[in-house]
C-alpha cells in the first residue's frame, strides 16, 4: 500500500498551529480553554472538516474526528494526542500526535485503502497539568479516572473551577456523559516525540513505547512565622523557606537512592511569600512531580517524602501541609501492537527499537479502557517543554508513515 505523506503541508500545519500562542516565537504558551487554545481548536476542525471528516466534542472538549469505515458499527481505531502546551513551550510536544494523526488519515484517504473499523483521531482537553494542577484531564474523564466531580473539585490558581472554565469556553453537558467504555474503540495509538534524549542519541527514527512512566504529584504548603528580616535572630526563626530547601534536598536525594535511574523527582513550583528581600519567608507553596516506571518503587519516595515532612515540621516547629493531586499507575503498552508498528517499521525499512516513555501521556488512561501503544520519533537533544523543542521534518513524516501503516493493520475487522 502507498502511504502519500504531504510533508510540505504539514510543516506548514505545525507552522499555522504554533502561532496560537500567548508566547514570543519560537516559545509557545497554549493554556487550555485559553482565547489561544480556542482558536487553535476552531482552525483546526476546520482542517479536519476539510479532510471530509466528521467531527463531534464531548462535555470537556475533547474532539473526536472520525473517517467512517466500511462496517462502522465495530469499535473504531483511535490516535490522538493534544495540543495544550505549558508556558514558553515548544511547538512539537503533542502537535505531532493531533497533526500526525490528521495527515496519517489523509495519506490513507488518498491511497486505495478502506477501512473496515472507523479511524477516529482525538484531540484530548487538558494535557498539561498548568491550567487545573492535573494533566490529561480529558483522557482521564474518558476513562473513568477522573468522574463528574471533577467539576467543582478542579479549580485553577485563580479559584476558577473546570465546570465555569469549560462552560464558557462552550462545553456544557454533564461530565458523565464523557466516559467511553472499554468495548468503544478497538485499539488507541499515540504518535508523540520523545522528550529524551535516547533515539537521536542511538540514530533511531522509531521507538516503539512499552510502557509509560506513572506520574504521582503534589503541592507542599510551608506555615512559618515570618518577620523582619533584621531584629529576627537566627535561633528564634520559623522560616517556611529554609523548611522547604531541606525537603527539596530530602526529596531529590531520595530519588537518587531508590536503586534505579527510571525514578525521578522535580520540584517545579516555588511559591514564596510575602517574597520581600527584607522579609522573613512566612509561607511557601512547592509544586512535587515524582514518576518512576516501577509504581512501588515511586511510592517509595513519596512515603520517604511523607517522613521527611514529619521531621521538618518537628524538627523547625513549622506547620507543613501536603496536598495530593494524583497518583496514577504505569501503563504497559499492549504487546500486540507493539508488534504491528514493530510490522509497519519493517515495511517502512525503519529501524526502530523499544522504550520507555517517561513523560506522561494521555495513552497513559486510554490504556484502562482499550489495547494501547505509542510511536516515538527522535526530538533534538532530547529537549521538550522548552522554546527550542525541535523535531526534524523526515522524523515528522517517518513517524507519520508508521502510524498510517498501524492504523490501517489495526482498522481491518479480523
Ligand atoms: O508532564 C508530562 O509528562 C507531560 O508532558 N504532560
Ligand atoms: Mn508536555
Ligand atoms: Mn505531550
Amino acid at each position: 500500500m502507498t502511504i502519500a505523506v504531504d510533508a510540505e503541508r504539514l510543516a506548514l500545519e505545525i507552522e499555522e498551529l504554533a502561532a496560537f500562542s500567548d508566547a514570543e516565537p519560537p516559545a509557545v504558551t497554549r493554556v487550555v480553554f485559553s482565547d489561544q487554545d480556542l482558536r487553535a481548536r476552531a482552525w483546526l476542525k476546520a482542517r479536519c472538516a476539510q479532510a471530509g471528516l466528521t467531527i463531534r466534542e464531548d462535555a470537556v472538549g475533547n474532539t473526536f474526528v472520525r473517517w467512517k469505515g466500511l462496517q462502522p458499527d465495530l469499535p473504531a481505531v483511535a490516535t490522538g494526542s493534544h495540543i495544550d502546551a505549558i508556558p514558553h513551550a515548544g511547538k512539537f510536544d503533542g502537535v505531532v500526535g493531533v497533526l500526525g494523526g490528521l495527515e496519517a488519515i489523509r495519506a490513507l484517504q488518498q491511497s486505495d485503502f478502506r477501512p473496515e473499523r472507523s479511524i477516529e483521531l482525538i484531540q484530548f482537553t487538558a494535557e498539561e497539568p498548568t491550567r487545573f494542577g492535573v494533566g490529561c484531564i480529558g483522557s482521564r474523564l474518558l476513562c473513568g479516572v477522573l468522574g463528574p466531580e471533577a467539576d467543582e473539585k478542579l479549580s485553577g490558581d485563580d479559584g476558577e473551577t473546570l465546570r465555569t472554565v469549560r462552560t464558557r469556553a462552550g462545553f456544557s453537558g454533564g461530565l458523565a456523559s464523557v466516559r467511553l467504555s472499554r468495548s468503544h474503540y478497538a485499539a488507541f495509538v499515540e504518535l508523540h516525540i520523545e522528550q529524551g534524549p535516547i533515539l537521536e542519541r542511538e540514530g533511531i527514527p522509531i521507538g516503539i513505547v512499552t510502557n509509560i512512566a506513572a506520574p504521582a504529584s503534589l503541592f507542599v504548603i510551608f506555615e512559618g512565622q515570618g518577620g523582619h528580616a533584621g531584629g529576627v535572630l537566627m535561633p528564634d526563626r520559623h522560616d517556611a523557606l529554609c523548611a522547604a530547601a531541606e525537603l527539596i534536598t530530602r526529596i531529590e536525594s531520595l530519588a537518587k537512592n531508590t536503586g534505579s535511574t527510571d525514578t525521578v523527582a522535580t520540584v517545579g513550583i516555588c511559591e514564596v511569600h510575602p517574597g520581600a528581600i527584607n522579609s522573613i519567608p512566612s509561607r511557601v507553596r512547592l509544586g512535587v512531580d515524582l514518576r518512576d516506571t516501577d509504581g512501588e518503587r515511586r511510592d517509595e519516595v513519596l512515603r520517604g517524602t511523607m517522613a521527611a515532612v514529619r521531621e521538618i515540621a518537628q524538627m523547625r516547629k513549622l506547620q507543613i501541609e501536603t496536598r495530593m493531586l494524583n497518583a496514577d499507575e504505569p501503563a504497559i503498552s499492549a504487546p500486540e501492537i507493539v508488534a504491528i508498528i514493530e510490522r509497519a517499521c519493517e515495511q517502512e525499512s525503519l529501524k526502530s527499537r523499544r522504550i520507555v516513555a517517561r513523560a506522561y501521556h494521555d495513552s497513559s488512561f486510554m490504556a484502562q479502557i482499550a489495547p494501547m501503544a505509542m510511536i516515538f520519533i527522535p526530538c533534538r537533544g532530547g529537549v521538550s517543554h522548552r522554546p527550542d523543542e525541535y523535531a526534524a521534518p523526515e522524523d515528522i513524516v517517518a513517524g507519520v508513515r508508521v502510524l498510517a501503516h498501524t492504523l490501517a493493520d489495526l482498522s481491518r475487522a479480523h
